[in-house]
């Protein structure tokens, strides 16, 4: 299923013949490769531009140097932050994200890596309503977690289960509640609209430093995941990124652009389907699977 390996084809350039000289053509295949890459125009440029400066184009050693040089200059644009939970009091992650990105998914590898790795106390609300099949999915979770769901009949009001949900953790001394929400997107008036009433009762109700939104980006998307995050972003703010599907796709760069244009750290990054599959964001390892050799 991988369909473009930045690393692959950055290599495969300066391993081309014809390109022993400096050629403008080199050049801007390269800038191509980086934009296919979705690591965004401007970062794209900027790296292209350093290179002319100290690459001739073509050859192992400079191959090197300009992985070196891509390196670095992706690095300084990614953040990573891992999430904390504040002790003696009720966290919450308002998990968000467009449909089928991950979240619910994401949300059950959150609740066995806190409750597991952690030792925390989660509990799980459904607040994605519009289906009720996505209430029986996050059910099926928390019975196989042994972690307490939070759920009403499906078209109840999300805000009201998050109510309910935050109640119950204060009332069981539970150190995290996760809150699954519906991806529709329709237009952004209505995403705020939804989105702002569960805000405005989570934000009301837990100290705002134990309170994250966290949005979900589908790998597999490319560029389109920006748009996401920039919609979601103006919405209700986003404080944290989760990457899902990093091993469905060698398109990861979209990292990259979202960190750049808009200053939000990635905590975690999804890479498969089973529960143990989530792991801290780590940019050298971010950066490695970005760029080896496929
Ligand atoms: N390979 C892989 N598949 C994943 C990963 N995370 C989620 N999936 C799969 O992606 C599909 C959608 O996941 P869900 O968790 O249901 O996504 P969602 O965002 O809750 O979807 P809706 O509730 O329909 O909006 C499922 O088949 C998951 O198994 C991942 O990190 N890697
Ligand atoms: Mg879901």
């Amino acid at each position: 299923m991988r369909r473009f390996a930045l690393g692959a084809r950055i290599r495969d350039l300066f391993g081309a013949p014809n390109h022993g000289a400096p050629k403008h053509s080199f050049f801007d295949e390269l800038e191509d490769i980086l934009i296919e890459g979705d690591i965004g125009p401007t970062t794209a440029a900027h790296i292209v531009e350093a290179a002319r400066a100290g690459i001739r184009g073509g050859g192992g050693k400079d191959r090197d140097r300009f992985f070196e040089l891509l390196r670095s200059e992706l690095g300084q644009a990614l953040r990573a932050e891992s999430l904390h939970l504040l002790d003696n009091t009720v966290n919450l992650h308002l998990v968000l994200g467009v449909n089928g990105v991950g979240k619910t998914t994401t949300i059950a590898k959150l609740a066995e890596y806190y409750r597991r790795k952690q030792g925390k106390r989660v509990l799980l609300a459904a607040a994605d309503t519009f289906r009720a099949a996505a209430i029986d999915q996050l059910a099926v979770w928390g019975n196989r977690l042994d972690v307490p769901v939070i759920r009403q009949a499906a078209g109840a009001d999300p805000g009201a289960v998050v109510f309910d949900a935050i109640s119950s953790a204060q009332a069981n001394r539970i150190d995290l509640v996760i809150v699954d929400t519906a991806g529709r997107m329709h237009t952004k008036a209505h995403l705020v609209k939804e989105l702002g009433k569960i805000d405005k009762i989570a934000g009301s109700r837990i100290p705002q430093s134990a309170y994250k939104k966290i949005l979900v980006i589908d790998a597999t998307t490319g560029q389109n995941a920006l748009r996401q995050a920039e919609v979601f972003h103006g919405a209700v703010g986003v404080d944290s990124l989760i990457l899902a599907k990093y091993d469905s796709t060698a398109k990861g760069g979209i990292v990259v652009a979202i960190c750049k244009a808009l200053e939000i750290p990635f905590s975690f990054v999804g890479v498969g389907e089973k529960l143990e599959d989530l792991e801290p964001f780590d940019t050298e390892l971010y950066l490695n699977r970005l760029l080896e050799a496929r």
